[in-house]
Order: C-alpha cells, then structure tokens, then sequence
C-alpha cells in the first residue's frame, strides 16, 4: 500500500478522498490555490502545498505544478477527484512518466474515453447496445456529412467525439437544416476540442439517465448496481439515486451483468461508470467515465463499498479483492447536489457562509468542505455539499431527505436548498423514474421559484 498520496483536487472531493486515505492509514498531500488557502480541510492533510494563483487553468489544471508538488512531498500516487484532471490523459501519462501511480485507468483508455465514437465502437464489440446511427466519423464534405447522417432517420443528434456531458451536440429535426448544423458544429468543436470530428445517432425524446458503477483490475470485475441521473439541468446534475427505480429486476441485472464483461474483454483498470439511455425498453450505451463521480456515495450506501478505497487498492495492487456474490444491495439512497447558487435563476453565490448547520440523523451523511466562516471562492464551480440519504426502501430515504433538507441549514449566501424541498415533494418524483427533460420542464413551469415562472 501506498504510504502518501498527493490529491489533486480541492472541495469537498477533496475532503472525502482524505478521510478514506486516513481511514486507510495513509499520509496525505493536498494542494491548493491561493483562493483556497483558508479552508479547512488543508489542515486536516499532512501536508499542503500551494502550485498557484486563483484560476484553475494556474493551479488545478496546471500540470507541472502538482508533479513538482508530488516530487517535494515525495508522494508516491496521484488521485485526480473528478472534473479538472482527472480525464486528462496526458497528465496520467505526466504523472506515471514522472514515476508516480496515478489513481485511476490507464492513460491509453482515458485517452479512448474521451473520443465518444472510439468508446462506442469498443463498447459495441464487447456486446453492448449503442443507440442506431453512424459508426464512422462523418464526412469532411458538409453535403456528404448530411448525406450520410440523415440516413439515421429524423429527428437525430450530431454529436462531437471529443465532446460528451452535454457538449457539443446538436438535436436536428428536418434535412432542410442538417448540412448547416454540421457545418457549425464542426466549427464549433475544432474550436473547443482542436478536434472537429461528428457522428450522428437517432435522437431518443424524453430517456432516462441510468448508469452502473463498475470496479475493476484489468481481469476481474464487479458492478455496483445502476444509479438513476435524470434529475439535471442544463446537464448539471441535480438529484441522483441508487438503485435506479422500478427497473425490471431481470434487465437491471443484464446491463449491470453486460459491463462486467465489457470491463474484462477491454481490459480496463479502476473505478469507472457505463452511461445509458433507457427509452422503457433498452438500455443504450452513450458514454463511459473513467473516473470517480460526484454521485458515487449513493452508491457506497447501498453496497457498503468505500469505492476511493478500491480505487486506491486497485492502483495499488493491480488486484481486485471484491467478488461479485460478497456484494449485497440493500435499501436505496438519493443524493442533493447542494449548489452556491440562486435557487430561482442558478446564478453562483460566492461569499462568506455566516451560519451552518449540518443536519443528521440515521442514514445520513453529508459529504461536504463548508463550515461556518467558510468563505466560498467565485473561481470554481458551485457544489457546496452532497446531502445523502439511505433508507430500508426509496419511500424511507425520501422521506429522511426531507427530514435532513429541513434541518439543513447554510446562511450569508444563496443556495438550492428550496429547490431540492420542492423536488423532494413532487408527486411524479416520488412515484420515481421521470426522463432527462422533467426537472427542465418543471423549472418553465415556475418550479424553481413559485410564482414566478423563470
Ligand atoms: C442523447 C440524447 C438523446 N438521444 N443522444 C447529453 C449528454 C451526453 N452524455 C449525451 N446526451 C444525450 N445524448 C441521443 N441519441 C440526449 C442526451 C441528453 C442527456 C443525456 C443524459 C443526461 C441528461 C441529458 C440531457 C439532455 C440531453
């Protein structure tokens, strides 16, 4: 085992991946920007250094820094959280050349993951359903490229490679638009990929986002069940849950069953998570992620598996010691993504957090960097908490997160705390398993600030 491991991250990932490493008995590194010198949970690491000034792109992004602040501490591996590095390939590659372990899948698979069509096409191989459309790259020409999409049938979506979490697709409903679109969306992600390549798939209308947790070493492999993400905004995720509700049993254990099999066939090694479509039907796979997630303590709570922990072992040891028959699933949990932000408009809420209060209570945990005096920097994204439920059944964690909502309390700045008390209300999400497009739909409404539709 690892005796130090530096993390390459800050917040409240930064927070959990600590309290795993000490729970572990493993020394910690944080590092930090100039914008988070004063929280907290630096103090709590042995070690923090500061690679540079506010912006990510001079600090959490910034590639030498964290290797010279790996090198100083002589940490021996690298865990990246999720968001700034930890898809990059070229900082795994940075980091395993620099003679450190990077936490996480190989450079080479990161590097596949990230071309949308590359994962596709090696998911499809290992038998997985992809959603009907192109399985090569589109045409340079615009009037071929439309030629050969609109062969997917209307409406469709084009998608950039490089893009995925939302970026870089266009919906087209009619051919009178589809070479213009293509043609704008290829600017468009040459622009913000440096790679303009496109592909098309049918379009699904209102599908469901469910995903499995997988771990894995390379040659065995376990799921940790679905968990359900359809509750987001603008692809910012919202609520998320586990298991995903009302699934057939039998089709739940098939796609959970089918990425075992993908993770041994490709070889792939750490945490990682198969993003689906699910029309009511099928499960379509459109994404793989590579990393850890923000979600994943809802996971966690119905298995009873720290998976940072096995992320670490996996990187470790290169051996899984989990068998698939040892994992037990009980109850379900649900997790609200605590967001410094308007609950009406969603505009951030930086500033300085005058009173909290963190609620408790069986089956709740709250994963969360904020205290009373903590001042929230406006450079980074907005997640403040993750409030996490766990209960016997769905009705039992909802009603906990009820509970826990009420009791929460965070002052000085603006938070969706009232948003997630409205959703947690709501009768078509208490009877469980609405599309992508419900919270979306539920906002026009006026949802997210009664009254006052937004
Ligand atoms: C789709 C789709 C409908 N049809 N592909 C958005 C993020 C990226 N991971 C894939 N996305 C979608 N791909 C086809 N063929 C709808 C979405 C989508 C979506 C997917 C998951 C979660 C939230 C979403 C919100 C809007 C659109």
């Amino acid at each position: 085992m690892f005796e130090k491991i530096l993390i390459a991250n800050r917040g409240e990932v930064a927070l959990r991946v600590q309290r795993t490493c000490r729970e572990m008995g493993v020394q910690t590194v944080m590092v930090y920007s100039e914008a988070d010198v004063n929280a907290k949970y630096l103090r709590l690491a042995d070690e923090a250094v500061c690679i540079g000034p506010p912006p990510a792109a001079e600090s959490y992004l910034n590639i030498a820094a964290i290797v010279a602040a790996a090198e100083i501490t002589e940490a021996e591996a690298i865990h990246p959280g999720y968001g700034f590095l930890s898809e990059n390939a070229d900082f795994a590659e940075r980091v395993e050349k620099s003679g450190f372990v990077f936490i996480g899948p190989d450079p080479e698979t990161i590097r596949m993951m990230g071309d949308k069509l590359a994962a596709k096409r090696a998911m499809q191989k290992t038998g997985l359903k992809m959603i009907p459309g192109s399985e090569q790259p589109l045409p340079a020409d615009a009037a071929q490229a439309a030629e050969e999409a609109a062969k997917t049938g209307f409406p469709l979506v084009v998608k950039a490679a490089a893009g995925g979490g939302g970026r870089g697709m266009r919906v087209v409903h009619t051919d009178a638009v589809l070479a213009n679109v293509i043609s704008v969306l290829r600017r468009e992600a040459q622009a913000a990929f440096g790679d303009s390549s496109l592909y098309a798939e049918k379009y699904l209308d209102n599908p469901r986002h469910i995903e499995v947790q997988i771990l894995s070493d390379g040659k065995n492999a376990v799921h940790l069940g679905t968990r359900d993400c359809s509750l987001q905004r603008r692809h910012q995720k919202v609520l998320e849950e586990a298991p995903a509700p009302g699934l057939p049993r039998k089709r739940e254990e098939g796609i959970c069953e089918a990425c075992v099999a993908a993770c041994k066939k490709t070889g792939y090694k750490g945490a990682g998570t198969f993003e689906f479509l699910y029309d009511g039907e099928r499960f379509y796979f459109i994404e793989m992620n590579a990393r850890l997630q923000v979600e994943h303590p809802v996971t966690e709570m119905i298995t009873g598996v720290d998976v940072v922990a096995e992320q670490i072992k996996i990187a470790a040891s290169r051996r899984l010691d989990l068998k698939q028959k040892e994992i037990r699933f009980f109850g379900a949990a649900m997790e609200c993504r605590i967001n410094a932000e308007d609950p009406a408009t969603f505009v951030p809420s930086p500033g300085l957090i005058r009173q909290y209060h963190a609620p408790g209570g069986n089956g709740v945990r709250v994963d969360s960097h904020a205290y009373g005096g903590y001042e929230v920097p406006p450079y980074y994204d907005s997640l403040l908490a993750k409030l996490v439920a766990y209960g016997e059944d769905r009705k039992q964690a909802r009603a906990r997160m009820q509970s826990a909502l009420r009791e929460y309390v965070i002052d000085g700045i603006a938070t969706n705390l009232p948003l997630h008390a409205r959703l947690l209300a709501d009768a078509a999400f208490a009877q469980g398993g609405v599309g992508i497009r419900y919270l979306e739909s539920k906002i026009k409404e006026g949802f997210a600030a009664p009254g006052a539709a937004v």
